[in-house]
């Protein structure tokens, strides 16, 4: 009997679970660009393209590979645009009784699928380090979830630069030696740039038509899209910028988008890279004599360490996790995170290349529009909702934990121990931003004030009853209740203004 394969569009690893636990001689893979998937938030073009054109390879590969596959594009006539009605049409066509899939990435499409009419067994996604079954157990009774312990698990499950059962160097974390600010100069290129072949034309032109209206450039198109062109950057990545990443990691420059960042999760969470793939080849490359220890350990934790425990606590906290919002900010996201006209450079620049590549680094997502939402009071669910949208690596599964857990603090705590607020002096410090701004970062009142300057002390007040006995933002409460009480009338006055100006038609 036919049975079909669901292979999602997040999904294209040949070693996926469900595809593992298909019989190529008598399954149907089914693969489908829907509706449903590229209109549940008002995606980046470039991330819609990505992925359809990525699609079409894969699917193209599995055929190769001796797979039948059922594929499904966007304007085929009789495309029922959501994932359950092509199950079900394909279901119709092969007479086919049950689905094999990977569990999907979004709890929206978990239960789509429970809720099917036929029966779907949803396989655990194995392409990553820890099991759903093995969160819960590593959370269960502790206190607080810390990243730093779990990661330490996941260093000695998967002998990552580990010496028997020691820490490789002798320390498990060298955060110490990295976060330098933004350097005068930058000696990598940036990231890989693939020019688009015909499947990925045909794609664009798709997309252009479709989804020309959102936010977002489509051209110039660069990304890889199958595995062998995201192989091909990620051996570029970590002959050339890995060296440099740990330095570098947390700066940002007006002139340069990408520093040495990795630009590969786009390919993991798509599927075209494996985490474990990647992390072995930084570990070589540090066995080899090619990398420091403080760049490798720190990439290694990025994947190992953050990713696999931001996914862990998507599945640990449920459904409703997405719409949290403990610290109750309710004002709408001001239109410049859509590109109108702001005289914050910092803001400007971040979201000038998020529209043009879909992509930012971790610190521009944190500390500039993340940080900015946070003082501002903007509504965590509209901006969950953004980051979703303009990234092209954004699932729920990555996307939700770091948005409204470590960014807004709309979980109350759970990812993050404090909230992640700063004052323009650390954008100032890891940037040249500032520099070119029409604020003043070192202008604490007045016109020119920067408003993030304006806007940390307003928050800190705000949230006095929440924060003031956390043992890490103590010092930040005195340092306030020492200034002058003019001052702190005139700092609260002039950050009420510059909110009640965000919403409205001033440029700000
Ligand atoms: P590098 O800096 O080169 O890091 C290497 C890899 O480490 C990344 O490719 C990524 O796979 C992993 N990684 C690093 N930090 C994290 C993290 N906090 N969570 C998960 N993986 C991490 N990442 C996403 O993949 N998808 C998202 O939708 C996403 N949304 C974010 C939203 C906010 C508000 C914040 C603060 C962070 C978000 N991140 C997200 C994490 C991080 O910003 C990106 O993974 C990173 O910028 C990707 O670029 P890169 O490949 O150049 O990463
Ligand atoms: C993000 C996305 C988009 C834009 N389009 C599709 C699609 O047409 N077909 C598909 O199978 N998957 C798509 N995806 C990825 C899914 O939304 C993703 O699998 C879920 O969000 C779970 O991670
Ligand atoms: Fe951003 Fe303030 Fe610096 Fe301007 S002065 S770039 S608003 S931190």
């Amino acid at each position: 009997v036919t049975r079909l394969v669901l292979v999602l569009g997040d999904q294209l690893s040949t070693d996926i679970a469900a595809l593992r636990e298909a019989d190529k001689g008598s399954d149907v893979v089914v693969m489908a660009e829907v509706m449903d998937e590229a209109s549940y938030v008002r995606h980046h073009p470039k991330k819609i393209a990505f992925l359809f054109a990525a699609m079409r390879k894969f699917a193209a590969r599995l055929r190769d590979d001796g797979w039948q596959v059922a594929y499904s594009r966007l304007d085929d006539e009789g495309n029922s645009q959501s994932i359950p009605g092509e199950l079900l049409r394909r279901a119709d066509e092969f007479d086919a009784k049950e689905v094999l899939a990977t569990e999907p990435g979004e709890w929206r499409l978990i239960s789509a699928l429970e809720d099917m009419p036929i029966p779907v067994h949803q396989f655990q996604d194995t392409r990553f380090i820890a099991s759903h079954k093995e969160f819960e157990d590593w959370a269960d009774g502790r206190k607080q979830l810390r990243m730093e312990y779990f990661y330490r698990d996941m260093r000695r499950k998967t002998g990552l630069l580990m010496d028997g059962d020691k820490p490789e160097g002798g320390k498990w974390n060298y955060d110490h030696d990295n976060r330098k600010p933004a350097p005068d100069e930058v000696d990598f290129g940036g990231p890989m740039q693939f020019t688009p072949d015909d499947t990925v034309e045909q794609v664009l032109d798709l997309v252009e038509a479709r989804f020309g209206n959102s936010f977002g450039d489509l051209r110039p198109f660069w990304f890889a899209t199958d595995q062998g062109q995201a192989r091909r950057q990620l051996t570029h990545f970590i002959k050339n910028a890995l060296p440099k990443f740990g330095d570098f990691q947390d700066a940002m420059m007006n002139d340069n988008r990408f520093l040495y960042h990795g630009l590969i999760s786009f390919y993991l969470n798509a599927g075209l890279l494996d985490p474990l793939e990647v992390c072995r080849a930084a570990e070589e490359a540090y066995q080899a004599g090619d990398a420091p220890i403080n760049a490798v350990e720190g990439f290694i934790r990025q994947i190992i360490g953050w990713r696999e425990y931001i996914r862990g606590i998507y599945f640990l906290e449920g459904p409703d996790y997405p719409r949290r919002n403990a610290l109750n900010h309710q004002r709408g996201l001001p239109d410049f995170y859509w590109g109108a006209e702001t005289r914050m450079n910092c803001i400007a620049k971040a979201v000038e290349q998020t529209r043009e590549e879909a992509y930012a680094h971790h610190i521009q997502r944190l500390m500039v529009t993340g940080n900015f939402a946070l003082l501002a009071g903007i509504n965590p669910t509209e901006v969950h909702e953004w980051y979703l949208a303009v990234y092209a690596d954004a699932y729920e599964w990555v996307e939700a934990p770091n948005t409204v857990g470590m960014s807004q603090f709309a979980d109350g705590g759970i990812v993050a121990s404090k909230p992640y607020v700063s004052s323009g002096a650390y954008i100032n410090r890891m940037s040249d931003y500032c520099k070119s701004c029409h604020y003043s970062v070192s202008a604490k009142t007045g016109e020119k004030a920067c408003p993030f300057n304006l806007l940390y002390w307003n928050f800190l007040n705000r949230h006095r009853d929440r924060f003031e006995n956390n043992p890490r933002m103590g010092q930040m409460y005195r340092t306030w209740d020492r200034m002058d009480e003019d001052r702190r009338e005139t700092v609260l006055a002039e950050g009420d203004a510059f909110l009640h100006k965000l919403n409205g038609s001033e440029v700000v």
